[in-house]
């Protein structure tokens, strides 16, 4: 689609609204915590919500936002699973004239850009968290490991830079080597099925890098069953601080989980308020996150999804 230089569509002030939100798969935990904060705030402000769950497929989730245009709601909420087959349908909302918000994960942006094509992209700052993720890894092996990294679901953009943010800390510790990585698509089965076969083909690894805690907590489960002891013999960082996860801290399985904060409902629909009530939007607004280790999971549990 040839981008038309216009003006972002504007969005009326009104009692409630109806809007859509397009959810990219509900089978984990940071997805229900999600879509949960959605509903509950819509919920709360009286609000429309249209749901749509594309089950993981991205060529879906297009077509659940050509729905949500074509049934003119007031606004979209689009968690894009891939960035590149979901960047199309950002530009096609703008010219319907429906203000889109582009919510964790995000699209092209060297298509798409948010302030121009789309109001704005809230969520983390995932290069942070690979950088963050690496930072303790290096602190608690003492710069020393061999790694396997299980990868997020390939063109997601929190795959792409939990990578990047990983490799990029990596490089001044020649200590620490990545020495197999494959995708685990964010789901505790295919990482523990991932982490099976990679750790007969690596016995030699001694850390573990998981894009999420899912995979994180699907790879102990294989590293269990190969006579590994997780947390003694081999070290796990992840990604996404939720409740289990932060059970197997403080059973001594997994090191330590950077937080992806997943309550989007509150920041979202305030966000979409004042723009329509006309205040200017900062085109990107990173979410909090915190960190989670032995030294606070216990504290912490009862705050995490
Ligand atoms: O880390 C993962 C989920 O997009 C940041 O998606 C999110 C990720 C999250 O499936 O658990």
């Amino acid at each position: 689609i040839a981008y038309a230089q216009t003006a972002l569509p504007k969005l009326a002030v009104k009692p409630t609204y109806r809007v859509c939100f397009n959810q990219s798969e509900m089978d984990n935990p940071w997805r229900l915590a999600q879509t949960k904060s959605m509903q509950d705030e819509a919920k709360r402000l009286g609000w429309q919500l249209v749901f749509t769950n594309a089950n993981g497929s991205a060529a879906k989730q297009a077509s659940d936002v050509r729905s949500c245009i074509a049934q003119r709601v007031d606004a979209i909420f689009l968690t894009p699973r891939e960035e590149k087959p979901l960047t199309p349908v950002v530009l096609e909302a703008k010219k319907a004239g429906i203000p889109l918000f582009v919510i964790d994960r995000n699209v092209d942006e060297t298509v798409a850009k948010p302030g121009r094509d789309f109001v704005a992209f809230i969520g983390s700052d995932f290069y942070a968290e690979g950088q963050r993720a690496a930072e303790w890894l290096v602190k608690s092996t003492g710069g020393k490991s061999k790694v396997i990294e299980l990868l997020g679901s390939t063109g997601s953009s929190p795959a792409i830079a939990r990578e990047k943010g990983f490799h990029d800390y990596i490089a001044k510790y020649p200590g620490i080597q990545v020495i197999a990585a494959q995708t685990g698509n964010f789901t505790r089965d295919e990482g523990r099925k991932v982490m099976e076969a990679l750790i007969q083909a690596h016995p030699e690894a001694t850390a573990v890098y998981a894009h999420n805690d899912e995979m994180a907590l699907g790879a102990i489960t294989a590293l269990e069953a190969a006579g590994r002891k997780p947390g003694k013999d081999i070290t796990l960082v992840s990604i996404d601080g939720q409740k289990s996860a932060l059970e197997a801290i403080i059973a001594g399985k997994l090191g330590a989980t950077v937080e992806c904060n997943p309550r989007f409902g509150v920041k979202a629909f305030q966000t979409m308020k004042d723009y329509a009530a006309g205040k200017k939007i900062a085109p990107r607004l990173i979410n909090d996150d915190r960190f989670f280790d032995t030294a606070n999971a216990k504290a912490m549990l009862s705050s995490a999804f």
